[in-house]
């Protein structure tokens, strides 16, 4: 049989929940998708989905309120599925103190509760990359992690970098995934890893 590589073929968007308690029934596989506001979540969703606008981008920082989950479907011969979900953005300064609060205590009790979880993606725009609030979250992500779960920092935006920036990004992080949605890069490379992890196969169908 002839080997190809894997890839979505479809996916779509399943539902908005506000924590654990009106979340999707746990069974599929999952990976959430983290970073601060406008670290490009969204828009890597998309990417991988290979669609425009599933998750809904845009330069309003904080537009994604709600837990989202969307449906991902790979062209294995049995259609394998998976989650991806898309995770309110943290640090997103303007909105009030108390509405923070309470997304925070819904975001932390979906990611500590949540058993379908398999694979956090930090995401960590490139040129920013040792700001307070993502080395917390990190931190907090590896408080929380189980046995079965795995953490995965990327870098967003590197379009945003020069060649002499990106060697030493790449020699500083040898091992991280570096993107850029604008630019079509690493996209396909962190899909494969993506199904690997949540499906511990190979990606090769
Ligand atoms: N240059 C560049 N811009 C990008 C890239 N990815 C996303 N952006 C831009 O960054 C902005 C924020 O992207 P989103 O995907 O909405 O970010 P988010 O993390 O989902 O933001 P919240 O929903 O607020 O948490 C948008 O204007 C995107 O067009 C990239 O690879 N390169
Ligand atoms: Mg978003």
């Amino acid at each position: 049989m002839e080997e190809k590589k894997i890839e979505v073929i479809s996916a779509k968007f399943l539902t908005s929940a506000v924590g654990v308690k009106d979340s999707m029934p746990e069974g599929v596989a999952e990976v959430s998708f983290l970073g601060r506001s406008n670290v490009g979540k969204s828009s890597l969703i998309n990417a991988l989905a290979n669609h425009k606008n599933l998750a809904k981008k845009s330069s309003t920082p904080g537009k994604t309120r709600l837990i989202n989950f969307f449906e991902i479907t790979y062209n294995t011969e049995d259609r394998k599925k998976v989650h991806f979900v898309d995770l309110p953005g943290f640090g997103y300064a303007k909105v009030s103190k108390s509405e923070q609060n309470i997304w925070q205590r819904n975001l932390t009790s979906f990611l500590e509760n949540r058993l379908s979880i398999r694979l956090f993606l930090l995401l960590v725009d490139s040129r920013h990359r040792d700001l307070k609030n993502d080395i917390e979250v990190e931190q907090y992500l590896n408080s929380i992690k189980r046995g079965d779960q795995t953490i995965l920092k990327v870098f967003t935006k590197i379009d945003k970098l020069n060649q002499k920036e990106i060697g030493k990004l790449k020699r500083e992080n040898p091992n991280a995934i570096m993107l850029s949605t604008l630019k079509k890069k690493g996209i396909s490379e962190l899909n494969q890893v993506i199904f690997t992890h949540l499906l511990g196969q190979n990606a090769i169908c």
